[in-house]
């Protein structure tokens, strides 16, 4: 089986990111062949910081990397280092009906937030995420649930390509984690934790004295029983899912665990979890912001590696649709 996700150097990773994306990933590399990249062209379609971007992205795969992405396992890469995603982008781009991309819920979030710079390039967002999928014959996504419906997409547009110009794409499956694939914010829990709502997060990076304020400050619903349905009781539900997650202990063990106590002291405790779980990232990225040319090093082997799969699929593409 190959493996494709990305994750956009924009903000810093919360454990929406790490609990809906990134442990799944950590499963798979062990066992399939799998391809993780920094979705740099995607960053870019909304306002960002261009004097700083490249050290941006750079820290984001010092992240990965600390969140235990292995180099010798996966293939690791900066998506603008392989010209040939926005070379397929603009093949697909002309098979996918503009009437799909209106629908996306992502764009018209994204227009309502940032309606200063709505262009063309966050209009084309999902058609790109397309090509990366699809350029590396992927068999699956793993992503949270959010992204859902760009699989959904990039499926139609593999499907709609090959009915025109003969088999060409494998049609990807999108790999949902059974558990945690979407955290809610920690203030509102019945949004999604989200990089741009800065309060909603725990990032994880966040400092033990953080990560017990924001935690021992999260909302919870009325009542005081720590009981698992999230549409009666969404806050200690998000809570319940995340303790679970990172404690590998099931949401019925913690509602007995925690059947004669109260919010505080199921917070106390989640926010312990927490801090433990969370550390050795954090060690390990310290580590690593010292590993400049090492880290470059990774990235560079990554995108060679991923250039020879991707070269074969844009020659197919291209020939089958009559260009040279
Ligand atoms: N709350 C979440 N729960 C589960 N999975 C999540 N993901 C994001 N939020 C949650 C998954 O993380 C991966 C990387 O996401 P991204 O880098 O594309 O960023 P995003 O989805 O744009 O993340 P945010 O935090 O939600 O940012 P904004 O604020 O820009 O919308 C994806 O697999 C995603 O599903």
């Amino acid at each position: 089986m190959r493996v494709f996700s990305g994750i956009q150097p924009t903000g810093q990773l919360h454990i929406g990111n790490y609990l809906g994306a990134i442990r799944q990933w950590l499963e798979l590399q062990e066992k399939e062949e799998c391809i993780f990249c920094i979705v740099d062209l995607h960053a870019i379609t909304i306002p960002y910081n261009f004097r700083e971007f490249q050290d941006i992205v750079l820290k984001k795969a010092i992240e990965y990397l600390a969140c235990g992405i292995d180099p010798e396992k996966s293939i690791i890469f900066i998506q603008s280092d392989v010209k040939e995603h926005t070379e397929l982008a603009w093949l697909l781009g002309t098979v996918c009906p503009i009437g799909d991309l209106n629908r996306m819920t992502q764009f018209k979030d994204k227009s309502k937030r940032f309606k200063n710079s709505i262009n063309a390039g966050l209009f084309n967002y999902p058609v790109l995420m397309a090509s990366d999928i699809l350029l590396y014959q992927t068999d699956l996504v793993p992503v949270g649930k959010d992204q859902g419906q760009h699989v959904e997409l990039t499926r139609s547009i593999a499907r709609k390509f090959n009915k025109k110009f003969g088999k060409t794409f494998k049609i990807p499956k999108l790999l949902l984690p059974k558990m945690g694939a979407k955290i809610m914010s920690l203030q509102e829990p019945k949004k999604k934790m989200s990089k741009s709502a800065l309060s909603s997060c725990l990032f994880l990076l966040d400092e033990p004295k953080v990560i017990r304020e924001k935690i021992m400050k999260a909302t919870t619903d009325s009542g005081k029983k720590i009981l698992y349905n999230p549409k009666r009781k969404p806050g200690i539900s998000n809570l319940l899912t995340i303790y679970s997650l990172f404690s590998g202990k099931s949401i019925k063990e913690l509602e007995k665990k925690f059947e004669n106590k109260g919010y505080g002291d199921f917070k106390k405790s989640l926010a312990k979890v927490l801090i433990k779980s969370l550390e050795p990232i954090r060690r390990k990225r310290k580590e690593l912001l010292n590993r400049e040319v090492y880290i470059k090093e990774i990235l560079k082997k990554g995108a060679k590696r991923a250039q020879v799969l991707a070269s074969s699929t844009i020659k197919e593409a291209k020939n089958n649709m009559g260009l040279t």
